[in-house]
């Protein structure tokens, strides 16, 4: 059993039964060019967390336990992408459009891809997801409870958005969640404290969390 010094209380897992899930660092996010940046962001923030989810992502690997890499991403016809999401604001590119890295946050297009430096490896699970959350029309919650899975550990961007989501939708599902505070990250620095707080209150009312430090520390006890 695993210990992690967590906020609001200690997070207690078995890695046989626990999945490590990385939310979309792709290079659509993370990198200029892509749909973060189409949207005005600035993307330097989501790339500095990349360090911290591979020594994460390392010493999980180290301990074989499962890994689950999503990419938030759309068939190349669109038939998958709901108009309202497409259509929705001013982004200087649409989901699907063309850009320097491809069409925009399309399946197989270079911008589309995980950041090479977490790049998947065999035996990992990626997930495809039209929506913002990880469970919505993937199968992932099914592939989670063939393996065991009854706790998560999140990483990942945003931390608002689809971090959250995913999380929300994990806790639903009957997860015992802990989102990583220093291995996710949002373009804007109050949504993500905002996140970190709402997810612990009320008795981790969503689930739980713990800087890196803490989680690594746990994993080597
Ligand atoms: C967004 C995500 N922010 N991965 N996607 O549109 O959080």
């Amino acid at each position: 059993m695993t210990r992690v010094a967590a906020t609001p209380f200690a997070f207690d897992f078995d890695i046989a039964s626990t999945a490590l899930v990385i939310i979309d660092m792709q290079r659509d996010f993370v990198e200029p060019g892509g749909f973060g940046a189409s949207l005005g962001n600035d993307v330097a923030l989501l790339q500095a967390i990349i360090p911290t989810c591979r020594r994460v992502l390392d010493a999980w690997r180290a301990l074989d336990g499962l890994v689950v890499h999503t990419r938030e991403s759309h068939l190349p016809d669109l038939s998958d992408c709901p108009p309202a999401k497409r259509l929705r604001g001013s982004p200087t590119l649409r989901i699907g459009d063309a850009g320097p890295m491809g069409r925009v946050l399309i399946a197989g297009e270079p911008g589309n891809q995980i950041v090479p430096e977490l790049a998947p490896v065999d035996g990992e699970i990626v997930i495809d997801k039209p929506g913002k959350g990880a469970f919505f029309d993937t199968g992932l919650h099914e592939s989670l409870q063939e393996f065991g899975i009854t706790h998560l550990v999140f990483m990942g961007v945003t931390t608002e958005v689809c971090v959250q989501t995913s999380m929300r939708e994990a806790n639903d599902r009957g997860y015992d969640c802990l989102l990583v505070e220093d291995g996710t990250e949002s373009y804007f620095p109050g949504f993500k404290a905002a996140t970190l707080a709402m997810i612990a209150a009320q008795g981790a009312i969503v689930g739980w969390t713990a800087p890196s430090a803490a989680l690594l520390e746990g994993l080597q006890a």
